[in-house]
């Protein structure tokens, strides 16, 4: 059982410091907070209960600081719109470390630090950083409280807009706090300041946020120590942080993967159901294809996650997938009712944040790709007058919604079970203007491995610097693994081998962004792409013809239902085809790729690199 702890708490172990809240009886937990207090010196301490009275206090305190602009109670209620710093609108990549005890165990795709040399670095930085402010303790499960194994997290943060975000995105307050106490339960600890103390009397901005940012992990202590930006999954520490860095490596150790996926349940015309998860980098379409609405008459789609998911081999032998997370922080520039209706019809039941979009004069937001028309005025996402001639953007190319999961008019009714849903297919995507076709299904796993090792996609605005660069994304988890990615890919041939050979899900990769040369998608995508995931069910089926190809098996393009859609053939052609000339430049990119991965002693897994010379010798041959 809990105490309660009145306004000015007892607790003198806490320096005096005022307590608001319910204190967990926690032993370990109690322990972490008071030594967190005494490093950064908040002026408050707040336990957080996750009830509707937390949010409206927070939200109303927040709309008091100008970090929230309450939105039209009529539009989208209990909504609010941040502008956040211009400095700080995305995730920080070259800022992102994995602190792990030797160089080799980060591999080369992760900035590494020492972990002692690391926390030297940064403690005089959270010495008194929280200042004036409060410091917010959010108890947390990333997946159901209810599952076999609940993974626990507690964040502490002196960010109110962390506190309400994650009110949306995760599972927190009152109710997790006693399933933790009740086990003494262990649990990832989140640290996280914006970095800016404030002085007595000393008023704050808007968005507080340090220049200068470090998002560090210790997989080996399950810590996670941020520090300098609210933005996202810098400071969501569940998501990114929790779910897919220390993680990936939690799933390594217990036999269990955490990945970048989106969750589907697509419901075929004869009633026949299949989960799908898909890995596309960010900001390539999960989240639009988690909530497609199918232009094929007779299909039903129900969304299960839209951006995290994890894998574990069942008692039957299949592969189970969760989606951690109960929110979307989904990119908003793009969403309307033609691409996405289902998120549309999601944030008109209100609830929701959004961040860096523009305002429009009735309280409303706005963003590039939402109308076919611009509005006449707007407040673009710094707070400035604009309107179509002003010349620049009025939301931020990054900009996000964090909207309630259950809100979702398309929800799959298995989106809680506690230990998840067997998967049938997996996929893996990019953007990729050439040589990838509109879909290529892999041979068997090990291929479909192989498939996933080489994904790649131009770099997108989800994360802070060049945006358009071919970049190549294993498993759409570049930023995200926290070891070694060569050992990350042999995980991959581990966890199927613990489950049944014949039950493991298909692998397919998708690339919805061939281009014509004038620059122009050459597939509609979007509700359409249920075409293509129409003969990814069939095929499991066993009902849809392929063409084998040294890449793998491509669709017969007349078993491709494009029926309605006036695609010339010679671009149903373009989509469809393997293009031998592409692969021959694009194997070279692909042996780089591998090369550059096996340092520290360690190797792409034989199976993978007999996969590439395999490929290499039928498009030589
Ligand atoms: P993260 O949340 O960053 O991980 O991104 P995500 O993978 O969930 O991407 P999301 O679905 O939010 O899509 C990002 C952008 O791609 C949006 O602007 C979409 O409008 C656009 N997009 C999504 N699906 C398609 C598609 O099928 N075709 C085209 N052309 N654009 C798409
Ligand atoms: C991504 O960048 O893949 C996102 C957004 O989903 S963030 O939570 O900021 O990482
Ligand atoms: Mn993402």
């Amino acid at each position: 059982m809990s105490q309660t702890v009145p306004d000015t708490t007892e607790l003198t172990s806490y320096d005096d410091i005022p307590v608001r809240g319910v204190v967990p009886e926690h032993a370990a937990l109690r322990a972490w907070v008071r030594e967190v207090a005494a490093l950064t010196k908040p002026a408050a301490i707040e336990f957080c209960d996750g009830s509707p009275q937390e949010w409206q206090r927070l939200t109303d305190l927040l709309v008091a600081a100008g970090t929230l602009i309450q939105l039209s109670p009529q539009r989208k209620p209990n909504s609010f719109l941040t502008r956040t710093d211009p400095d700080d609108t995305a995730r920080v990549e070259n800022r992102t470390f994995i602190c792990a005890p030797t160089q080799a165990e980060a591999g080369p795709t992760n900035h590494w630090v020492d972990p002692t040399q690391m926390k030297q670095t940064m403690t005089p930085l959270y010495d008194g950083c929280m200042r004036g402010r409060t410091m917010y303790v959010i108890p947390y499960c990333m997946g159901s409280l209810q599952a076999s194994h609940p993974q626990f997290g507690v964040e502490i943060t002196d960010s109110a807009y962390v506190v309400i975000s994650m009110h949306i995105m995760t599972r927190m307050g009152a109710a997790v706090a006693e399933a933790m106490a009740a086990t003494q339960a262990s649990f990832v600890r989140g640290l996280h300041s914006v970095g800016v103390p404030l002085a007595p009397g000393e008023s704050d901005v808007p968005w507080p946020c340090n220049p200068e940012k470090y998002i560090c992990h210790f997989p080996q202590t399950r810590e996670i120590w941020s520090y300098g930006s609210g933005y996202g999954g810098n400071s969501l520490l569940g998501k990114k942080c929790f779910a897919l860095r220390i993680g990936s490596v939690i799933g390594r150790e217990e036999g269990w993967m955490a990945e970048h996926m989106l969750l589907l349940k697509l419901t075929n015309p004869q009633g026949r159901s299949f989960v799908i998860v898909g890995a596309f980098p960010s900001a390539c379409g999960k989240t639009n294809l988690a909530m497609l609405q199918p232009t094929l008459p007779g299909w039903k789609a129900e969304a299960l996650g839209d951006d995290i998911a994890w894998l574990r081999p069942g008692p039957d032998g299949r592969l189970y997938a969760v989606n951690p997370e109960t929110g979307m922080f989904g990119v908003a520039p793009g969403t309307s009712d033609e691409t996405n209706p289902n998120a549309m019809a999601m944030m008109v039941r209100g609830n929701s944040i959004f961040t860096n979009t523009a305002l429009t004069p009735d309280g409303d937001i706005w963003w590039e790709g939402m109308t076919p028309e611009q509005p006449e005025h707007l407040t673009d996402w710094r707070g400035f007058p604009w309107t179509p001639r002003t010349g620049v953007r009025a939301a931020h190319p990054n900009a996000r919604y964090t909207m309630p999961m259950d809100q979702c008019p398309v929800l799959a009714p298995e989106y809680d079970l506690p230990d998840g849903i067997p998967v049938d297919a997996i996929i893996f995507g990019g953007r990729r203007p050439t040589t990838i076709p509109l879909v290529n299904q892999a041979r068997d796993w090990t291929h479909g491995v192989f498939l996933g090792a080489t994904c790649s996609s131009e770099t997108t605005a989800a994360a802070a610097g060049a945006v358009g660069v071919v970049r190549r994304d294993p498993m759409a988890m570049l930023p995200f693994i926290g070891y070694h990615v060569a050992d990350y890919l042999q995980h991959w041939l581990d966890v199927a081998a613990a489950t049944t050979p014949d039950k493991l899900p298909a692998i397919f990769y998708v690339n919805w962004f061939r281009k014509d040369a004038d620059g122009h998608f050459l597939w509609p995508g979007f509700g359409d792409n249920v075409r293509v995931l129409d003969w990814i069910t069939r095929r499991i089926e066993g009902r849809a013809k392929a063409v084998e190809t040294p890449i793998g098996w491509l669709p017969d393009p007349d078993d491709l239902d494009v029926a309605g859609l006036g695609l010339d053939a010679d671009v149903l052609d373009q989509l469809t085809r393997y293009d031998p000339a592409a692969w021959a430049k694009e194997i070279p990119l692909v042996e780089q790729w591998f090369d550059s991965l096996e340092t520290d002693g360690k190797h792409i897994p034989d199976e993978v690199r007999a996969q590439l010379d395999r490929l290499r010798a039928a498009v030589n041959g």
